[in-house]
């Protein structure tokens, strides 16, 4: 799973990418620099991998992972000369399932943060972005039709769809037709991505104090954005006491990456044993044969049975033995619905 950070220039990308991740990207002193983006993987926090880790002593423990990409600068698509630097910054936001959209909440330079004006700014070109992708592929599907090749009419009519909302400032991402339609897969519109905005507050300015309109469905969440990543950065005794200096609990970013997880839609089944205990991630509602393809395409095509214990029953139960005995280890088929913290063994045909 792949999250793209998103925010006008300055607006703390990179510093909430360094606290997400515990690198240290350069941030900027000053907007307008163009850089490489930043790329790093971080493991999802889920406490249920370590108590089953610890049941197993396995050689190797594996989280799920998310991917975060920062990129410098802001998307924005009024200024033709660089139509060359947004494509580029474009095609690095494509391939992402989900947006982190950082909107600055800290004074800047003597200039006062205003979050409101600066979500709705970014927020407006990523709607400005897909109208104009819908336009020029309507415009193109009417050229066709003029010359008697008849357009495929569900594209069509979603694509108007696209364009009514576009034009009314309205992000498709509310939208479960368009969003879930396979004929618009590959246009990836920006503002259909699932989206959560990070309100990246300063050092003196209290959680909680701002207050945001935003338009459903959007998650948010507010972090120090300087704060966390100082902490990250340092080694984890240090971090600890500091975190207790300061009434903190745990890092707020270990918060957004559970949200990310949750907003998309997203579970983890394990699967244990001596040599590795792991975590895998589907969306809800993946049937059994289709999570098995998760970890191998061949377990998916032999597919003959899952057998299931739900975390909690294994907890409680001490082993798999007994919970085995306790009957709390079901077999299920090709069609069972795989549910959050699931303990799966496939059995398959090779
Ligand atoms: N006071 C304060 N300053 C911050 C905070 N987050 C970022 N900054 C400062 O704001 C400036 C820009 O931060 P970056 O993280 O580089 O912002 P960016 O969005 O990645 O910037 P570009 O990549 O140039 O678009 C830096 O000088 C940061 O130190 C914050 O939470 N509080
Ligand atoms: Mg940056």
């Amino acid at each position: 799973m792949k999250i793209g950070i998103i925010g006008l220039s300055c607006s703390g990308k990179t510093t909430i990418f360094n606290a997400l991740t515990g690198q240290s990207a350069e941030t900027s002193a000053f907007s307008g620099a163009k850089r490489e983006p930043n790329l790093a993987e971080v493991n999802v926090p889920d406490e249920r991998l370590y108590k089953l880790s610890s049941m197993y002593n396995p050689k190797k423990t594996t989280p799920a992972k998310i991917q975060y990409v920062d990129i410098a600068g802001s998307v924005s698509s009024k200024d033709e000369k660089k139509q060359n630097e947004l494509d580029e910054l474009l095609n690095l936001l494509r391939p992402a399932d989900a947006l982190l959209h950082v909107v600055r909440n800290f004074e800047l330079a003597g200039q006062t943060p205003e979050p409101q004006k600066d979500f709705e700014a970014l927020e407006s070109e990523l709607i400005l972005t897909d109208l104009i992708t819908v336009e020029k592929r309507l415009e193109r599907l009417e050229k066709e039709s003029k010359k008697g090749k008849k357009p495929d009419p569900e594209e069509y009519e979603l694509l108007k769809k696209a364009k009514d909302l576009l034009d009314k400032g309205i992000a498709l991402r509310g939208d479960k037709e368009i969003c879930n339609s396979k004929k618009l897969r590959g246009f990836t519109f920006l503002s259909a991505k699932p989206t959560i905005v990070v309100l990246n507050t300063g050092d003196d300015l209290e959680i909680g104090a701002t207050k945001l309109e935003l338009p459903s469905p959007i998650g948010f969440i507010e972090i120090k954005g300087k704060l966390e990543m100082e902490i990250m950065q340092l080694d984890p005794e240090d971090a600890e006491i500091f975190r207790n200096d300061l009434g903190l609990d745990e890092p707020a970013t270990t918060k957004l990456i559970q949200k990310s997880y949750e907003l998309l839609g997203l579970i983890s089944f394990f699967t244990v044993g001596e040599d590795e205990v792991r975590a895998w991630t589907i969306t809800q509602g993946t049937k059994a044969q289709k999570a098995a393809g998760v970890i191998h395409s061949d377990i998916e095509k032999g597919f003959i049975r899952a057998e299931v214990v739900s975390y909690n029953d294994l907890i409680n139960a001490g082993s798999y033995h007994n919970a085995q005995k306790q009957g709390k280890v079901r077999l299920e088929g090709k069609d069972y619905i795989v549910q959050d913290g699931d303990i799966i063994q496939f059995r398959f045909n090779v």
